[in-house]
């Protein structure tokens, strides 16, 4: 019997010994490689913490001690010792096992998370309530170094640093980012990593002060008289000793000893302690250690030869912008392209190495992001920010305060707009539309195929003001290609004049409405069939012509409240010219869970087939919704 196979609790691991957890720790990445290569998932951020992990569970008591782990990407390790290892083929899919950490899944897991730099904030607000309550029990908030360029992990510690509690911060310290992390304290680490000398204890300084002959032995007794971090006097200049942590490290992370001795020690510690832990991402498989980025989040793959084991044939909606973007910045040098850590994800890297001075990668920063593109607007170039529509949520002020109140020119590339699959709610891109259509001067588009999103991107870069693109994760549509009229601010675009009711899709729906509309006209039934193009602003002309049909069915990929049938409602009525029978197919107020898009639509009712059958009972007569 493996010893993988022995262990069902955390308790099971405590009765093993250093060795043995050193032949579980190949266990379990064998079965991670193995698992992940036929489900996909996030293979190299797990790969570089089965030490980290197999150490916490170890010496610490989950769930009474709290793991609170940053993004949660990286947790798969925790789920497999905390009895879910037989879940793992279900791992990301419909019903299966979510791949990051959710407390309707487990006791084990205390957090809800999926997006960076939360871990620090969530962990100190256990700390502090756990303190009111007189309770006695570790938080330990494990965070990597592409997570700590987001702003908010620093208002956590700048708030940890000056309470007296203890917080445990482990920082998992691999150098990567999804992409190779950026910035000034990524700099700071990489000097950090670099020091030879592993200090951890009070002993281990003094230790090492006796060797350092009559300078020593005086700096010992100086140390001794202080009341301040011992560390502090070593390496002042270390970035969390002046916001009042303990630093301790750097330490090798894949040293079981080593980190059981470690974690051992900070438990009977008090107050905010940081520890630096160094690992590899991707350790153990040679693809992934070599290729961390395209293992950091994998589709299924051959273990022998690293491949995905379905190639693409269609450029992504991601590539379409990567190239259209570059080919305008290569005609005009105003054009400046802006990435919150993801230069690949959305299809900058091209660009990237073309002009490397011209995109830049601000670190997981959605906030900065897009304050840092206002001011660039504000000196007379054009920056477009390409981000994932659920991490743009983080910008909601942002883009308020900071671009549309002054209505600059900042061009919005979001990308991982609507049902984005397996990594369920967290980033599901279904808000965009509602809360960016509130804002005043934000003007919202959406392309049908591959060959309007390219008209679109052109029309961005000649509009002046904030501008919005959304569009899907995946291959790019090349639906109706024939339809490309020229792309008017406001205007929709009429596939077909039809009689009685018309469909009206907005961006990626366009498919689905388009194998409606085959399905009426297969039945000699001629519907209107229009291509929104724009949620914001909707112009005369579009809902004078919806007024013709007796029904109006939109779909989008966005939640129903604050969409864009909402929208197109409210222009309507504004304009005095109210629609009367508008059926939407949207997302419901609900968070919607993981599963491929087709199963999600399908769950919705918002796939082809159940759209027809609604519209055919509407025009019955039959409203009711089942
Ligand atoms: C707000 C936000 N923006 C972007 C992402 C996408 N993302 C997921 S993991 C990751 C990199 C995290 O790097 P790090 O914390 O060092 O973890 P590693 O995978 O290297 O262990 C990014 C950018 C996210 N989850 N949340």
């Amino acid at each position: 019997m493996s010893y993988l196979e022995k262990i069902n609790t955390p308790k099971d691991l405590k009765r093993l010994n250093v060795f043995e957890l050193s032949k579980l720790a190949t266990e379990i990445r064998l079965f991670l490689i193995e698992k992940i290569s036929h489900t996909g998932g996030h293979l190299a951020s797990n790969l570089g913490v089965v030490e980290l992990t197999l150490a916490l569970h170890y010496v610490f008591n989950c769930p009474i001690d709290k793991f609170i782990w940053d993004v949660g990407h990286q947790s798969y390790v925790h789920k497999i010792l905390t009895g879910r290892k037989n879940k793992f083929d279900s791992l990301r899919q419909y019903h299966g096992m979510s791949g990051f950490p959710k407390t309707h899944e487990s006791i084990y897991d205390c957090f809800d998370v999926g997006h960076s730099s939360t871990s620090i904030s969530a962990a100190l607000g256990f700390c502090i309530s756990r303190d009111l309550n007189n309770e006695k029990y570790s938080v330990i908030s494990i965070i990597g170094d592409g997570s700590m360029t987001g702003g908010l992990a620093y208002e956590a510690l700048n708030n940890a640093g000056k309470k007296n509690t203890n917080i445990i911060v482990i920082l998992n310290d691999n150098q990567m980012s999804i992409s190779e992390n950026v910035g000034a304290l990524s700099k700071h680490l990489s000097d950090l990593r670099s020091q030879p000398l592993y200090l951890n204890t009070k002993e281990d300084i003094n230790n090492m002060l006796e060797k350092i002959p009559l300078v020593g032995d005086n700096l010992k007794k100086l140390i001794g008289k202080t009341k301040g971090s011992i560390k502090y006097f070593i390496y002042p200049n270390i970035i969390f000793e002046q916001l009042g942590f303990k630093y301790i490290g750097p330490i090798d992370g894949h040293n079981i000893e080593k980190l059981i001795q470690v974690l051992s020690s900070s438990k009977k510690m008090s107050g905010p302690i940081l520890i630096h832990v160094k690992t590899i991402k991707g350790k153990g498989y040679e693809k992934a250690e070599n290729a961390p980025t395209k293992f950091h989040g994998t589709e299924a793959f051959d273990i022998d030869t690293g491949l995905a084991l379905q190639t693409k044939i269609w450029d992504s909606y991601s590539d379409v912008f990567g190239k259209t973007i570059l080919k305008l910045a290569t005609e005009n040098k105003k054009i400046i392209a802006i990435t919150a850590a993801m230069p690949n994800g959305v299809g900058l890297s091209q660009f990237k190495e073309k002009y490397p001075k011209r995109v830049i990668d601000v670190g997981i920063a959605e906030e900065h992001a897009v304050t840092f593109a206002a001011g660039i607007a504000k000196n007379n170039f054009i920056p477009v920010v390409a981000i994932y529509s659920s991490f743009l949520q983080r910008a909601y002020d942002q883009i308020l305060h900071d671009v549309c109140i002054q209505n600059l020119h900042v061009i919005f590339a979001i990308d991982r707009s609507g049902i984005v699959g397996s990594d369920g709610e967290t980033h599901q891109g279904l808000f965009d539309i509602s809360f960016l259509s509130h804002i005043p001067n934000m003007t919202i588009m959406a392309p049908k195929n591959k060959f309007e999103m390219i008209s679109m991107i052109e029309f961005a870069v000649d509009y002046s003001g904030p501008i919005a693109i959304r569009y899907p994760r995946g291959s790019a549509s090349r639906i109706l290609r024939q339809f490309n009229e020229k792309i008017i601010l406001g205007k929709s675009e009429i596939i077909n004049s039809g009689e009685k009711f018309v469909l009206v899709s907005f961006g990626s729906m366009a498919d689905e409405m388009l194998e409606v509309f085959t399905k009426f006209k297969n039945e000699n039934i001629n519907p209107g069939f229009i291509n929104a193009r724009f949620a914001k602003p909707i112009d005369k002309e579009t809902i004078v012509e919806l007024n013709k049909y007796d029904y109006v069915f939109t779909a989008e990929e966005n939640v129903k409240s604050g969409g864009f049938s909402q929208n197109l409602s409210a222009s309507a009525k504004e304009l005095n010219l109210p629609i009367k029978n508008l059926f939407a197919f949207a997302l419901p107020d609900e968070f919607v869970e993981q599963g491929t898009r087709p199963e999600l639509l399908l769950k919705y009712k918002m796939d082809p087939e159940n759209i027809y059958c609604r519209i055919k009972k509407i025009m019955s007569g039959d409203n009711k919704n089942d």
